[in-house]
């Protein structure tokens, strides 16, 4: 198995579609860790990609130092989790049909889903998620393992912080900032500035409390 053979975290469905874009891209998989010995990666790639380990990469050291890792599982907090107390060399995954401007910065471990756009000047920090179909539009930043769900879009110059879900087909307007932790529920349109840790939804998004998880 070659170094640059990609190590996946994580068997569920975001690794499904993790997968198939690594795969489209070129790139060769090293395996998967999920606790989960029936984890539906290792049915719908059989023969293609199979579990290595449990899903902490504390469980296959010699695999995490040795090849490039993406986390592959989509609920923030445990990949929030997976991350500490780790030094691995992450790697990137960027669908074929995804459009990204060669003047974008694309951190470590990002994972650009099929058909999304990522325009001029915009940075997506490391661990981010671009799934399906999100647009980050001109001199956008993205967070730190923040995650645009499919058809999300954030308009120029929006400001999104570090461990935010951005809904399902949610919009957030031109320039607006959204803190660290908020979560911005599906179908919303977020029109003003959001405050750490906050969870908005609706037409426009207002405040939301007991909440649970609206986004994705
Ligand atoms: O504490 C845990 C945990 N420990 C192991 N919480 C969660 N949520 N998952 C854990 N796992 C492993 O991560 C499970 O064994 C499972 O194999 C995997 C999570 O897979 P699942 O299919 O449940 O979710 P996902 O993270 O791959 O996909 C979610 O996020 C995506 C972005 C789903 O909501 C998808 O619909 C979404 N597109």
């Amino acid at each position: 198995m070659s170094k640059d053979a990609l190590l996946l975290i994580g068997g569920g469905g975001h690794a499904v579609v993790v997968a198939e874009a690594a795969l489209a891209a070129g790139l060769a998989l090293a395996g998967f860790l999920d606790d989960d010995d029936r984890a539906p990666l290792g049915r719908d790639l059989a023969g293609r990609v199979e579990r290595l380990g449990g899903l902490s990469m504390f469980d296959r050291p010699d695999l995490v130092g040795e090849h490039p890792v993406i986390l592959a599982v989509g609920d923030l907090p445990l990949r929030r989790r997976l991350l500490e107390g780790h030094a691995f060399k992450a790697g990137a995954v960027v669908h074929p049909s995804a459009v990204v401007s060669a003047s974008a910065r694309i951190g470590a471990g990002v994972f650009i889903g099929p058909g999304a756009v990522v325009h001029a000047q915009a940075t997506v920090a490391d661990h981010a998620i671009i799934n399906t179909g999100a647009v980050v539009e001109h001199h956008c930043r993205v967070g730190v393992n923040t995650h645009l769900a499919p058809n999300a879009t954030l308009g120029g110059e929006a400001r999104v912080g570090d461990d935010c879900l951005i809904g399902l087909g949610a919009s957030v307007l031109p320039g607006v900032r959204l803190g660290d932790r908020c979560t911005v529920g599906a179908g919303s349109a977020v029109i003003r500035e959001v405050p750490a840790g906050a969870a908005v939804a609706g037409v426009p998004a207002l405040e939301i409390t007991g909440h649970g998880t609206p986004g994705a």
